[in-house]
This record gives C-alpha cells, sequence and structure tokens, in this order.
C-alpha cells in the first residue's frame, strides 16, 4: 500500500503522523493534485490528495480516498490501537473533533485558491475566516479528548502557521498552542514536516 499526496499536504500529514503513530508502514508517493498525474486520477477521480492505493495483487491497486475514510481504514488495521476510542459519544466526539479540523482546513484551502486568483476579500473570503475563527475556538475547548481528535488538530493549526502566519491562531487558543508545542517536538510530527 502506499499514499499518493504531496510534501505540504495537511490532510497528507495527518495521514502520515498517524501511520506512524500506528506503527504501520505507509509509503509516500510524492503527488502534486494540481499536475493531474495520471496515478493520481485513476485513483482518484476527483484529483485530490491523499489517496490510498492499496496492494490487491493484480498491479493495478484500488484505492480508497478521503482523508477520514483512510484514517477510519488505518486505525481499522490495528485492532490493539488506543489513539481512536472505539465506540460511544468519545469515538463521535474524536470523529467530530477530526471534520473540524478538516474543515478548517478546507477553509483555508478554499481561501489560498482564491488568493492565487488575486481574491483576498469579499462575503465568501470573510465567511471563511469566520468559520476558522469559530471552529479553533471550539477546537481549544476540545484538547485533551483523544489522541486521534489531538493529531488532527495539530496539524490544522500547524498548517495555518505554515499558510496563514498573519492570522495569529494562537491569541485566542491558548490549550492549542500548548498541543500543538507538545506534539510537533514528538518524533512522528517532525518526520513530517511541511517544507517551509
Ligand atoms: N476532503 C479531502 C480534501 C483533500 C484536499 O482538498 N486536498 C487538496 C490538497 S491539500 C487537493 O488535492 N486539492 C486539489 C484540488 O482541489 O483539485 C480529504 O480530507 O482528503
Amino acid at each position: 500500500m502506499k499514499l499518493l499526496a504531496s510534501l505540504t499536504s495537511p490532510y497528507g500529514r495527518k495521514l502520515r503522523v498517524l501511520a506512524l503513530e500506528l506503527g504501520i508502514d505507509l509509503p509516500l508517493e510524492d503527488t502534486a493534485p494540481m499536475a493531474d498525474p495520471a496515478a493520481l486520477l485513476a485513483a482518484n477521480p476527483l484529483g485530490k490528495v491523499p489517496a490510498l492505493v492499496l496492494d490487491d495483487g493484480s498491479g493495478g491497486g484500488s484505492a480508497i480516498i478521503d482523508s477520514p475514510v483512510i484514517a477510519a481504514y488505518l486505525i481499522g488495521l490495528v485492532p490493539a490501537q488506543t489513539l481512536l476510542p472505539v465506540a460511544g459519544p468519545a469515538h463521535w466526539q474524536a470523529r467530530s473533533t477530526e471534520a473540524l479540523a478538516d474543515g478548517v482546513l478546507d477553509a483555508a484551502i478554499i481561501l489560498r485558491f482564491n488568493m492565487a486568483q488575486g481574491i483576498t476579500a469579499g462575503p465568501w473570503v470573510d465567511r471563511q475566516y469566520r468559520a476558522i475563527e469559530r471552529a479553533l475556538a471550539v477546537m481549544n475547548g476540545r484538547v485533551g479528548g483523544s489522541d486521534f481528535g489531538d493529531i488532527c488538530m495539530t496539524v490544522a493549526c500547524d498548517y495555518l502557521t505554515f499558510r496563514f502566519p498573519e492570522l495569529n491562531w494562537q491569541v485566542h487558543n491558548p490549550a492549542l498552542v500548548e498541543l500543538v508545542g507538545r506534539l510537533l517536538a514528538t518524533s512522528a510530527f517532525q518526520a513530517t514536516q511541511p517544507l517551509r
């Protein structure tokens, strides 16, 4: 199995950290989505990374797409895992925390695509900034809920530091600041730093 993702994709980083923490060997095939490489389009017709290409023995390889789905697949490979509560409210809370963190990334990426076209203001842009601000405030209250949620939130916050340093997300979110400082020092986050 191999992961198609770019070295800077935060969704890809979430999965790479997860694989390291789970002890899963997950080779990365550096894939730039905007170049529409054939291997990516074969794995994911949406043309998005990350995509997980499975070994099905035929050389073709079937694929799992969308980082929450891939995350669930990886976690399912390790029945003894303790990162994500297996069931009940704590499970769904952790999955919702993942969705919040991914949603912050989705909003940030919309902003980047708009910027690339010279659009830096307007109602749609403001809406993304407001969504990020509100989600961060909720995430700040969820620190420590689960290791999985903590990983997802750290990935999202570090992406904001990387691409939107002027946002100063740290100012109103002290619990996230503490979390991110702690997790970025771990070997899994160190090994998956985006090229800056
Ligand atoms: N919901 C997807 C989002 C993935 C995504 O937006 N990836 C970006 C790169 S970080 C991408 O491939 N963008 C290319 C495009 O939107 O065409 C996931 O969680 O995997």
